[in-house]
């Protein structure tokens, strides 16, 4: 597992999607603006090719931070060109593939090459069953006592180092994630989607550990820092 020295001070990650156009002033622009980190993944359209494009890109931005992959797609990692993998369990997930099958797979089909000390299992809990992800992975919507449920599980059976609220395209419950915050004794909390303001980006800060932040780097470059420093002073 990869140290949890390394990434649990992160209070703000931009997720980078390789298969997403970005041009070179907002890829500056995304690597002075204070991101603790960025993670590259996305859901749909993921191939080696892009990812390693837009790798290129973040190495040619001179951000400074630490670059990690989520992997979705085993077929898809960036061997050598980032410090970390994410793994995602997505604990919601309606078809098993998403849970364990898959990963269950590429250990079979990689387990002697996977560098087990630069990767960390993420639970997931995507709770915008209209989301690319959340179609994907065939997720239901997801209730107040049925996220604090997830928690448990993430927390307490499968010991899982980090939880990540997934709202992807739209902004969550404040109430759902403070009433998960509130429950978990030590396990790490990610939040993600629709932060697209600073205001947005206080209002979960003070809520989680860690915020992440995607759509709006593409929609509205020109308010990441303000996130950004949101983020940090929440
Ligand atoms: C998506 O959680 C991230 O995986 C961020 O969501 O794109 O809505 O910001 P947004």
């Amino acid at each position: 597992m990869w140290k949890e020295s390394n990434w649990a001070g992160w209070r703000v990650v931009a997720k980078l999607d390789p298969d997403k156009y970005i041009d070179a002033e907002t890829m500056l622009r995304v690597a002075g603006a204070g991101f603790d980190a960025i993670m590259v993944g996305g859901t749909q359209g993921i191939t080696r090719e892009k990812t390693l494009k837009l790798l290129g890109l973040i190495m040619q931005s001179g951000f400074k931070g630490p670059v990690v992959q989520e992997v979705t797609i085993a077929e898809v990692v960036a061997q050598g060109n980032v410090q970390a993998y994410f793994l995602p369990l997505v604990l919601n997930a309606g078809d098993i593939m998403w849970l364990s099958g898959m990963h269950h797979q590429a250990i079979m089909r990689y387990g002697d090459r996977i560098p087990w000390n630069i990767t960390l299992a993420e639970g997931y809990v995507i709770c915008n069953s209209h989301s690319a992800a959340g179609r994907l992975t065939e997720t239901r919507p997801v209730s107040v006592p049925h996220a604090r449920a997830y928690c448990d599980l993430a927390e307490n059976i499968l010991g899982l180092p980090l939880l990540y609220l997934e709202y992807s395209g739209i902004f969550g419950d404040p109430g759902l994630v403070e009433t998960v915050a509130r429950q978990r004794k030590k396990i790490h909390l990610f939040y993600g989607g629709g932060i697209n303001s600073a205001d947005r980006a206080r209002i979960m800060a003070a809520l989680v550990d860690t915020i992440v932040v995607g759509n709006v780097i593409y929609e509205n470059p020109a308010s990441v820092e303000d996130i950004v420093k949101a983020a940090k002073s929440a």
